[in-house]
Order: C-alpha cells, then sequence, then structure tokens
C-alpha cells in the first residue's frame, strides 16, 4: 500500500500534456582545429586530457601514429564494466591497455589486435573506481600517419549499453490485471500488447547523440518521457494498467509526444539528460502513455524502463 501511495505520488507529479521540447543543454564539444582530428572525441592524447565514457556505442573512432587516444573509464562499486573494442583495419603496431591511473599499474595489454575485444573490469570494492584506457599505434616501429579506425561499446553490469528493467512480462512482477506484455516490454495495452522503450547510440552529440525511441504504443496517443533519480535497485510497482519504475530520486519530465499511426514516438534530438540531473547520476527512462482502451481500465500504461549513467 506504501509502495502504491509513493507511485501515485510520483505519477499525479506527471502531467500527461503536451511539452515544448526542452533545451538542449551545452554539450561538451571537443574543438575539431585540434590537430590531427581523428574523430570527434579528439584531443585527448594525453591521460589528463582523457575524455570520460559512460554506457553507449561510439562508432567511428580512430587512432594515429603518434597521437594516441585516451578515455576514463567508471566502474560502479562492485560492479563489472563491459568494453567492447571493435578494430576495424588490422595493424601490427596497434596496442590497448587498462591502468589504474595515469602511470599506474598495468592491467590490461593487448596488441596485433583486429575484429571485436571484450575486456572485462571488475570492480569488487564497495567504492567506485576510476581506469584509464589507452589506444595507440607504436610509432617506434611504424609512423605512416595512417589511421586505425574502432568502435567501443561500453556497458555497466551487463554487456548492454542501455539494460531493460521494470519489465511487465511477468519476469519481475505481475502486469495490474494479468494484462502481461511480450518479453523485455511494458504490460500489455489495448493493441494487446507491449510498448517498448528503446535507446541506442552515445550522450555526446559529437558522436551523433542517443536515440530515444518508444515503440508498440497505441497509436496517436499522447505518450510522456520521464525519468528517475536510481540509487541501488530500482522497485517495480504495478499502476494503472502497467509497471512504473521507481529509482528513489526524483522525477523530471522530459516532454510529450504523440504516438504516430504505427504507435511510435521519438525523443531524438531533443533528450539531454545532463540539463537536470548530477553528472554521473544514474537515471531510468520510462515513457507514461494514455490508453483509453486499455486493459484494465485505468486509461494509462508505462512502457518496461531503461537505465543509464548520465554524461559526465
Ligand atoms: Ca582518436
Ligand atoms: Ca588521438
Amino acid at each position: 500500500m506504501e509502495c502504491k501511495n509513493i507511485a501515485l505520488a510520483l505519477v499525479i507529479s506527471l502531467a500527461l500534456t503536451i511539452d515544448v521540447p526542452a533545451q538542449q543543454g551545452s554539450s561538451q564539444l571537443i574543438d575539431p582545429s585540434q590537430d590531427p582530428v581523428e574523430d570527434p572525441l579528439e584531443g585527448n592524447h594525453s591521460c589528463p586530457e582523457a575524455f570520460d565514457l559512460v554506457p553507449g556505442l561510439y562508432e567511428g573512432l580512430s587512432t594515429t601514429s603518434g597521437a594516441p587516444d585516451y578515455y576514463r573509464l567508471f566502474v560502479p562499486a562492485e560492479q563489472t564494466l563491459h568494453v567492447l573494442v571493435n578494430i576495424r583495419e588490422w595493424s601490427h603496431d596497434f596496442t590497448m591497455e587498462v591502468r589504474d591511473e595515469c602511470d599506474g599499474e598495468l592491467i590490461f595489454e593487448q596488441t596485433y589486435l583486429v575484429g571485436t575485444i571484450p575486456i572485462e573490469l571488475e570492480n569488487a570494492s564497495l567504492d567506485p573506481a576510476h581506469y584509464m584506457f589507452r589506444l595507440f599505434r607504436d610509432t617506434g616501429q611504424l609512423s605512416d600517419g595512417s589511421r586505425i579506425g574502432y568502435d567501443l561499446l561500453i556497458a555497466e553490469g551487463s554487456n548492454v549499453a542501455y539494460p531493460y528493467l521494470c519489465v511487465g512480462d511477468g519476469s519481475v512482477t505481475n502486469c495490474p490485471c494479468g494484462n502481461l506484455g511480450d518479453a523485455q516490454r511494458g504490460c500489455s495495452h489495448s493493441g494487446g500488447h507491449g510498448a517498448r522503450l528503446v535507446l541506442g547510440g552515445s550522450q555526446f552529440d559529437e558522436l551523433g547523440g542517443l536515440m530515444v525511441e518508444a515503440i508498440a504504443l497505441p497509436p496517436q496517443t499522447p505518450a510522456l518521457l520521464f525519468t528517475g533519480g536510481l540509487s541501488g535497485e530500482a522497485i517495480v510497482l504495478p499502476f494503472n494498467d502497467g509497471t512504473l519504475c521507481f529509482g528513489g530520486g526524483s522525477v523530471v519530465r522530459h516532454g510529450a509526444r504523440f504516438a504516430d499511426a504505427l504507435g511510435s514516438a521519438s525523443w531524438t534530438g531533443d533528450f539531454d539528460a545532463s540539463t537536470s540531473r548530477d553528472p554521473g547520476e544514474q537515471i531510468v527512462l520510462q515513457v507514461w502513455f494514455r490508453d483509453p482502451e486499455g486493459p484494465c481500465g485505468t486509461g494509462s500504461n508505462f512502457t518496461q524502463a531503461v537505465r543509464m549513467r548520465v554524461k559526465p
């Protein structure tokens, strides 16, 4: 009952109205005039200039001889960070290494690489940890200036960048009137299936930004994107026709959209968590949508939720 009251208070604070999209915040743009320009995250040639990576997909990166790429990786307490490096071209002098600090102990090193290389960084301690990640070409062997292209996938606690949680498929809780949705979606709505919130890409505008889209909604109905701060484990609460994901932190609205005729609604290009959240904060995203003909008769339902960490 107490949970229900919390949920009710949360939902009352979210009015399902159409908003003007939130203004884009100032992004951490790297000056593209810096030389050499290898990719949009360039300017990370030295350890103090390391680029902070949060979970997401970073495509189209590259490094050249004499201009290594440094990244800082954040691993929460008692978590494992999964780093998947897709190296596009083979080179005899391409090396990746991970250290615990700039000149610290070498934790991981591999060279002569191509294809997809998984790295797991486990932090068994009760405190968050940082690691320095360096990708470089050894100029001692070759300094032809050519680029090695690579992509990074960063994921926390699982091997997907933006894990689903608070699903309405019966695996974590029941739906309010037994209206279980399909796997990894919200509870079933008037269309006979659950809706899904999908995140893709990275939070950095330089790399195309984050893709935020709800699919399989009831067509032409208002849908509101909101986020909640997540401290510890999320609590899933059956609420209205669906499941509400409660993370223990403040709730922020990010604007409503009308789902199109196919039941899709997009916040891509308008959603920027960093305008309303603390850097590095962990949040859950979810979409609440109107569904007058819904199976439980409450008039609204939810997608499943998605977890992400706000960019530093
Ligand atoms: Ca680079
Ligand atoms: Ca570089």
